[in-house]
């Protein structure tokens, strides 16, 4: 191609700096950091095949594990001398960071992107490195450790014909954690490089097992992509490969694409730009896959092929399809945090614009593949509907199974989730009929409770287990009691006793809360149990309405309003009970989150022992529920 001379490297800095962060340079100094440099060397000689020059690279493991050599038939490293420092240009390329013939603007369009100037970081980062190159019929040699030249480039005096570039170098144990290298895994990269780059052949010796290697794909990315399906064991859907190789000295670009759909259920795309892996996609991965929905989608259209009722999204069409995108080009961003992803903006049009028309095309010419796409993708359409149906269907039947076994009286709430699942119990029917009315049915149930509760203290369990209103509690918490109590299954987080605030009410919810002590206790220890606190007043100012939650609440609002204007018209209702009630009123007064007050039951255990329990049950109603109330205290509506 060109005329290159010592005086086209860009000389920028020296190599101490790799050594003291070498995670800078190959990412860290793991396995991955180790095989770095395998890489950079390989792709090297890489470089030249793309660029036309080699076309055969031979790797050697050598016994250890711990060395390596790789040789390539490219041109050679230039050796003439670099005319500011007059040492040979091979010396300035392996002891100077970003220095390479290839450094400069769109000159090569290289393996790496980065590649050309990883061998000075190879070196310095390598107990021993030795350079040979054939170049203008000589073969020359220099020695170098730990990136410092130990030896003067020599002239071996061999003569030959060929030319092309030898590096042996064994990395540094200083720097790495480990310098075993590992034969599997460069058998792996080996191979995909040779599949990326039509033709390149990779030799592997592997003197550890004492075994040779050869790969060499003519089909490139075509014969990637049936070694991709063949390893999934998956048959494709139709037997042409849909391939573009877009490759004009023009364009400082170039693309290759291959797909075919197979049985999987899954989509495998790989994508590589400059021979690098872009695990996480990106632009160029987003162009290829906007272009295959909008061409299989309008093949799909024009020949009529979904069924009505059907509909097809880009996931459907994109089950099972197995693509390789391999492409090439001068300036790539990478993003991300492990430099995964493509981002340049134009990749995604060019990609996108290429196999739109290709594939359009193919699908118009290839009828008997586009049908058993189409039929694929509808494939995939049914059998998501299908299996969101039944999942729909599960879901109805869990709830009719669940309403089964709910008590009668309960009106449940929408949701199923236990965390937002707030159950009032009700005293009354006229209660319970407002309640019903003003929740919020998604998220609030309502029970309402008309017979004798039973006094837990003094029955027995078995008694306790026929009592129908507190069987009816107990199944509509779903989470057993006694012993046998489950409280994850707790069906509601908020369990809310709703009374009058007279000593009926107060009677009632009492013994409701000795039987949650007796026999529900975890419930109350989690916070799970509450006792709303309806308004007994309604205060009726000019516009305003107050609401007060007794006698002295309501007093102080009357002074409050006195006070502002003497002379004010107040008009004070009494609720005689909830039932009373208009469910509007109960919703923003009791039922609203946004509104209520609820007291959390808690006990001090200070006061409240098991003593006191059993001898308040046999007082005065009134007192136990005062009693029990000053224990509750206020709790904080995280809802509000
Ligand atoms: C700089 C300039 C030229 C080739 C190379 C570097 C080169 C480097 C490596 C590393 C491994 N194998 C390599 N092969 C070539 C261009 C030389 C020319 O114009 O003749």
């Amino acid at each position: 191609m060109s005329s290159y001379s010592g005086s086209d490297i860009i000389v920028l800095e020296g190599l101490e700096a790799v050594r003291k962060r070498p995670g800078m340079y190959i990412g860290g100094t793991g396995k991955p950091g180790l095989h770095h440099l395998l890489w950079e060397i390989v792709d090297n000689g890489v470089d030249e095949a793309v660029n036309g020059y080699a076309d055969c690279i031979n790797v050697t493991l050598h016994k250890d594990g711990k060395s390596i050599t790789v040789q390539d038939n490219g041109r050679g490293i230039p050796v003439d001398p670099h005319p500011k420092k007059n040492i040979p240009a091979l010396e300035v390329i392996l002891t100077t960071l970003h220095s390479g013939g290839k450094f400069e603007g769109d000159q090569y369009i290289t393996s790496g992107g980065l590649h050309g100037v990883g061998a000075s970081v190879v070196n310095a980062l390598s107990v021993e490195l030795v350079a040979r190159v054939q170049r203008d019929g000589s073969t020359y040699e220099q020695r170098f450790e730990r990136g410092i030249p130990v030896s003067q480039l020599i002239d071996l005096e061999k003569r030959t014909r060929s030319t092309g570039t030898q590096i042996y170098f064994a990395p540094d144990p200083e720097i790495f954690e480990s310098t075993q290298f590992d034969s599997k895994r460069i058998l792996e990269e080996l191979e995909i490089k040779t599949y990326l780059n039509r033709g390149l052949r990779i030799i592997f010796r592997d003197e550890t097992q004492g075994e040779t290697v050869e790969f060499v794909h003519d089909g490139g990315i075509v014969d990637y992509l049936g070694h991709l399906i063949e390893e999934n064991k998956t048959p494709p859907v139709h037997p042409e490969v849909f391939s573009i190789i877009q490759d004009t000295l023009e364009s400082s670009v170039r693309l290759e694409i291959a797909l075919q759909w197979t049985e999987s259920t899954k989509e495998c795309i790989k994508s590589y730009v400059n021979g690098i892996p872009t695990c996480d996609g990106g632009t160029h991965e987003q162009g290829f896959k906007d272009a295959v929905r909008t061409a299989v989608r309008s093949w799909m259209d024009t020949h009529k092929v979904i069924p009505r009722g059907v509909d097809v999204t880009s996931d459907d069409i994109r089950e099972g399809l197995f693509g390789v995108i391999n492409m090439f080009m001068s300036d790539p961003q990478f993003q991300g945090q492990t430099k995964d992803k493509l981002n340049n903006p134009s990749a995604r049009s060019y990609v996108n614009s290429l196999v739109r028309v290709a594939l359009e095309q193919f699908l118009n010419t290839h009828p008997s593949a586009s049908d058993a796409i189409g039929a694929r993708v509808l494939q995939s359409a049914r059998a998501r509907q299908a299996s969101r149906a039944a999942a729909k269907s599960a879901r109805s039947k869990a709830r009719q199974k669940r309403r089964l076994t709910l008590p009668g009286k309960l009106a449940d709430c929408s949701s199923m989730d236990p965390a937002e699942g707030e159950l009032f119990i009700v005293e009354g029917d006229s209660a319970g009929g407002s309640a019903k009315q003003g929740r919020d049915r998604k998220t609030q149930a309502v029970l309402p409770l008309r017979g004798k509760v039973l006094n837990a203290e003094q029955a027995t369990a078995s008694k306790l287990r026929n009592n129908t209103e507190l069987s009816n509690v107990t199944q509509a918490l779903g989470c057993g009691m006694g012993a046998n109590i489950e409280p994850d299954k707790l069906r509601y987080h908020k369990v809310i006793l709703l009374m009058d605030a007279d000593s009926d009410g107060h009677h009632i919810a009492t013994l409701m809360l000795t039987f949650f002590y007796r026999y529900m206790r975890p419930l109350i220890d989690r916070g799970h149990i509450f006792v709303a606190e309806p308004p007994l007043y309604r205060l009726d100012a000019g516009k305003k309405t107050y609401w007060a939650l007794d006698e002295a609440e309501k007093s102080e609002i009357e002074e409050r309003l006195r006070k502002s204007n003497s002379r004010i018209k107040i008009d004070v209702q009494r609720f005689k009970g909830l039932g009373e009630m208009m469910p509007q009123t109960l919703k923003e007064t009791t039922l609203d989150p946004a509104k209520r007050r609820l007291l959390k039951v808690t006990i001090n255990e200070k006061t409240l022992t098991e003593n006191t329990i059993a001898g308040l049950m046999g007082r005065d109603a009134s007192v136990r529920y005062r009693f029990i109330m000053e224990n509750a205290q206020m709790a904080e509506d995280l809802d509000v």
